[in-house]
């Protein structure tokens, strides 16, 4: 029998509610799935992310064929590519058609556009439908703007899609709660634990080829606990509404060294891999909080919160990545140029709040935001280090890390190497920050309140040293008018001794 559509089904792409498979037909068309190494190997991606994505993926294909579709399903091959997977298979089948969700991001997308022409057959790319916004409302949003703001784009988003509204007003009277979002962790507070998935002979399969192909990955597979199916998922969001939500808001800054495996994680979701390969809608994600919210059962500045995670930060770092065009990654307004530190690879540091962060994500393809930001990415800031190194970096570490997402967090919020587009001014810190959010400073090799001397904080020299580089860039920034202020009121004395000890951070930087 003829074969009308050939439906190639990228890794994260595992919704039914995309286009090509709504308005498929099991009877007439198949399902194309690929485990490919130009993807495996595009970068260094960490084991559990390579894990996870190929055990979604055969247990879609699984899924798919019990919805009584054809799933021709190329296990992992390390020479193999999608563009040569599609090949073989239009060869095989004769497809009169492809249809294929845009993939997301740019590479895969390009290519996906060199389709029709290499394989001789007609090739309708549809847009990706799962965001709240459409990459033209984003553009419309953005056209003729002289400044980008998330809350703005948020804002927009809340009134058309009314969550969290009243009419026309924000429910509770704001539009955003932060300020009662920065709460130190008590103490004797114990974060709670998630829930276990089981591994299946599926997972199991996968975890045992990629241990066996991809041996020298930064990263362990020991601790692999991610949902790989829809009903997990499911199962993870209930989990996380009911017990962590009504706490998120006020420890989503906190940090703190690990006595707990759930220190790792406290009241954050760790949906954000599920929701990227599309085990879950963020519609339905903020439809839990909400509802949750309405029911009493967490408060408004933990759901608001949340919702502004979703609602407004993810669909801002999409719009602005695809708006940016595929060179977005290029510039590197702040002249960074320094290696990245050997302790991002697990290289020995003393630095506790380094240790720690990069711990968690070699074992757990895991760090939350304010490690991201303000640990890895601040050090990272404030060394200068390459802009292209760090976004390849962040691409590679986190189960959830897709260029659509990773690249505008790491490049523009945590770099400002985009020069502001994404973010009013760097997120630049010292010491003292990682202090009020975090305990690691207690138990540092280094005094947080000390800035020159051998036991003093690297991050304080690195940052007045930073504000020194950088004074002419942002002296017309207002929001980094204090903090240049604050380094011009020191005397040029403290200022040469600041100066000279950044210069041997820098110069030891693999030994810190
Ligand atoms: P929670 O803290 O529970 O937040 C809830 C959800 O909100 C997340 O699951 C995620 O979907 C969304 N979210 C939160 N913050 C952001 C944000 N800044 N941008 C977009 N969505 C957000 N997120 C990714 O999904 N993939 C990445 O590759 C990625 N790289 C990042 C790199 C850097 C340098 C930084 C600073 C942030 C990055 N983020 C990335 C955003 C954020 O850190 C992660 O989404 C979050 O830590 C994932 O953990 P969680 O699911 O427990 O999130
Ligand atoms: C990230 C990734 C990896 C590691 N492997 C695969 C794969 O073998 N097959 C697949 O379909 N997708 C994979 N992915 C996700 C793709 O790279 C993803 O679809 C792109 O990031 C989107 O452009």
């Amino acid at each position: 029998m003829t074969l009308r559509r050939l439906i190639p089904v990228l890794g994260d792409q595992l919704s039914w509610d995309l286009t090509p498979l709504k308005d498929g037909d099991p009877n007439q068309d198949q399902i194309l799935m690929m485990e490919v190494g130009a993807e495996a190997k595009s970068v260094p991606h960490h084991p559990q992310k390579i894990a996870l994505i190929f055990a979604a993926m055969r247990h879609f294909a699984e899924e798919a064929r019990a919805r009584g579709w054809q799933v021709p399903y190329v296990k992992y091959a390390p020479d193999s590519s999608f563009d040569h997977e599609l090949a073989a298979a239009c060869k095989a089948l004769d497809p009169q058609e492809i249809h294929v969700t845009r993939a997301s991001e740019w590479r895969v997308y390009e290519a996906q556009q060199t389709w029709q022409a290499q394989l001789g057959c007609p090739v309708h790319i549809h847009e990706d439908t799962r965001f709240f916004a459409s990459l033209q409302t984003f553009a419309n949003w953005a056209e003729g703007k002289k400044e980008w703001r998330m809350e703005y784009f948020y804002r927009l988003l809340r009134r058309q899609t009314h969550i969290l509204m009243d009419g026309d007003d924000p429910v509770g009277g704001h539009w955003n709660y932060d300020k009662d979002n920065r709460k130190a962790l008590p103490k004797d507070l114990v974060a709670p634990s998630r829930l276990r998935f089981d591994k299946d002979p599926i997972v199991r399969e996968v975890l045992a080829l990629v241990a066996e192909q991809f041996p020298d990955h930064f990263g362990s597979l020991e601790s692999f606990n991610w949902p790989v199916t829809r009903a997990q998922a499911l199962q993870a969001l209930d989990h996380f509404v009911r017990i962590c939500l009504p706490h998120f808001g006020d420890f989503q800054d906190a940090m703190r060294v690990a006595t707990y495996e759930t220190d790792d994680t406290l009241f954050h979701s760790l949906l954000a891999p599920a929701l990227n390969l599309g085990l879950l809608s963020p519609r339905e994600v903020c439809g839990a909080a909400e509802a949750a919210y309405q029911a009493g059962k967490a408060p408004l500045n933990a759901v608001e919160g949340f919702i502004r995670q979703i609602l407004g930060w993810r669909e801002y770092v999409r719009g602005l990545y695809w708006h940016m065009g595929p060179d977005y990654g290029q510039s590197n307004f702040l002249n960074a140029h320094t290696k990245l530190p050997e302790s991002f690879w697990g290289g020995e540091t003393s630095m506790t709040c380094v240790k720690e962060t990069v711990r968690n994500t070699e074992e757990n393809a895991y760090a939350h935001h304010i490690q991201r930001l303000m640990v890895t990415g601040n050090f990272a800031l404030l060394l200068g280090v390459e802009a292209a190194q760090v976004n390849e970096w962040y691409l590679s570490v986190y189960a959830d890390a897709f260029e659509w997402v990773q690249l505008p967090n790491t490049h523009g919020m945590a770099l400002f190497a985009d020069g502001g587009r994404l973010a009013s001014k760097p997120y630049a810190a010292s010491g003292a920050y990682i202090n009020r959010m975090s305990d690691y400073c207690k138990s540092c090799a280094y005094q947080v309140k000390e800035t020159v001397g051998d036991r003093a904080c690297p991050l304080n020299a690195l940052y007045w040293a930073f504000l020194a580089k950088h004074e002419d860039t942002f002296s017309k920034n207002a929001r980094m008018g204090l903090a240049l202020k604050n380094w011009q009121r020191k005397s040029e004395a403290d200022q040469a001794a600041i100066l000279t000890k950044a210069t041997e951070v820098q110069a030891n930087i693999n030994a810190l």
